[in-house]
């Protein structure tokens, strides 16, 4: 479905309104009396219905995940706004299904390289200090390689989304069962039909990992790994397991399937990269997008951008094909390992031409072309990469259509 933008008449050009007659602005600046469709409709005096136990949204909303094989979902990223992904439409990734577990049940064990192996219920966990922060999950493959032109925010890069996570830190729990000094690396294992494992070196969890229970205000959803989750802010999603059951401190990686066959990275002359965590600069308009279709005049580029490293501190928008960047506004408050929304007031003049935008981050690290990032990485093997992060935009033809720019170099 397209939708033409800036619409004809819209509030800008809306001079003023009363008793159903409105007065608008017409293209060469004329005053036209028109029946006032913009207006409200008037108040009904039927009484509209009750109050519930739990919300729904309006039966007019329809944004939604994009289910791709029963394994993998992604975000609507051109029909969000702000910052937050609603929970019910956070992307998501699960190797053998979700589990249904009932938290009554739940247990997590830890123990290794510890003074006092320990088994937590969900309500011993609840009792220790919590702590909140806003950060996004990205999949480290969060790029379909051969995408066509008819691709949307949602297809190119949908498997990121962002929450605000509460439950207790990992460095907490790690004082409460003593670690070793030796110990450098812990097991996560999820008790999902996957086992999904990974070796996590003890510095992050001693650095801002934590276990997550909640998400946007509730119990984290069942997708998202419910009772609880590790969170690893900025780290590919791959290490935040979901469904933990266990973890195991060690003074070495586990040497997993999930770091050994997967989630490693050909580079450049048969070398491969492994324990590649944390997620680069990315950054994605999500509008003008395919599948709008625009109309001359004023436009906010919008998008978001994001780092594994910290803060974003810059994102850059070029309006002709890469020769001229400008810097976007960015939307407060802009956090450290967190999506951020940016606007970029453009008046397009007609022309075909190609928008792009590139993030920086607080390390000076500026999101690469995709020349730069073959030139250092080698091109992607297989149709998905991981850590794939080249800049992208979008094509605008004479007509308004918008495409998925071919190569922005
Ligand atoms: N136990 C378990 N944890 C898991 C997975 C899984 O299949 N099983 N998938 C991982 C992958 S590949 C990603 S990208 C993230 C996705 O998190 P989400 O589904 O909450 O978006 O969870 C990770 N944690
Ligand atoms: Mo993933």
């Amino acid at each position: 479905m397209s939708k033409t933008y800036p619409p004809s008449i819209n509030r800008r050009q809306l001079l003023a309104a009363a008793g159903g007659v409105a007065v608008v602005q017409g293209a060469s600046g004329e005053q036209i009396q028109v029946a006032d469709s913009t207006m409200p409709t008037d108040p009904t005096k039927i009484p509209g219905s009750p109050a519930t136990p739990v919300g729904d949204r309006s039966p007019f909303e329809k944004a939604s995940r994009r289910v791709l094989g029963g394994a993998i979902s992604t975000t609507p990223l051109q029909d969000l706004h702000g910052s937050i992904t609603p929970a019910s439409l956070h992307f998501e990734r699960h190797h053998a299904g979700i589990p249904a577990i009932d938290p009554q049940n739940y247990e997590l064990l830890i123990h290794g390289m510890v003074e006092r192996p320990m088994k937590f219920s969900l309500a011993e966990l609840k009792r220790f200090p919590a702590t909140t922060r806003i950060c996004f999950i990205e999949c480290s493959g969060n790029l379909p390689i051969r995408a066509n032109a008819k691709t949307t925010p949602q297809s190119l890069a949908g498997l990121t989304s962002q929450s605000e996570w509460t439950g207790v830190s990992l460095a907490t729990l790690f004082r409460e069962v003593g670690i070793r000094p030796q110990a450098s690396w812990f097991l996560a294992e999820g008790s999902d039909a996957a086992v999904m494992t990974r070796s996590i070196p003890v510095a992050k969890a001693l650095d801002d990992a934590m276990l997550a229970y909640a998400q946007n205000g509730a119990a984290v959803r069942p997708a998202q790994g419910y009772p609880v989750r590790l969170l690893l802010p900025g780290w590919e999603g791959n290490t935040s397991v979901k469904w933990l059951r266990r973890m195991e401190l060690s003074d070495r990686p586990f040497q997993t399937r999930e770091e050994t066959s997967k989630y490693t990275d050909p580079l450049k002359d048969g070398i491969v990269r492994q324990f590649s965590f944390v997620m680069d600069a990315r950054s994605i308009i999500t509008f003008p997008a395919y599948p709008v279709s625009l109309e001359p005049g004023w436009i906010e580029i919008r998008g978001l951008a994001w780092t594994g490293r910290g803060h974003i501190t810059g994102v850059d928008i070029s309006t002709d094909n890469g020769n001229i960047w400008q810097p976007a506004a960015l939307q407060a408050p802009i956090l450290p390992k967190a999506h951020t929304r940016f606007r970029y007031l453009w008046k397009w003049d007609g022309s075909p031409t190609q928008i792009l935008s590139r993030a920086l981050d607080e390390t000076g690290y500026l999101q690469p072309t995709r020349k730069q990032l073959e030139a250092a990485r080698g091109a992607p093997q297989g149709p998905f990469a991981y850590h794939y992060n080249p800049i992208t935009g979008w094509q605008i033809e004479a007509d308004g259509t918008v495409l998925l720019a071919p190569d922005p170099g």
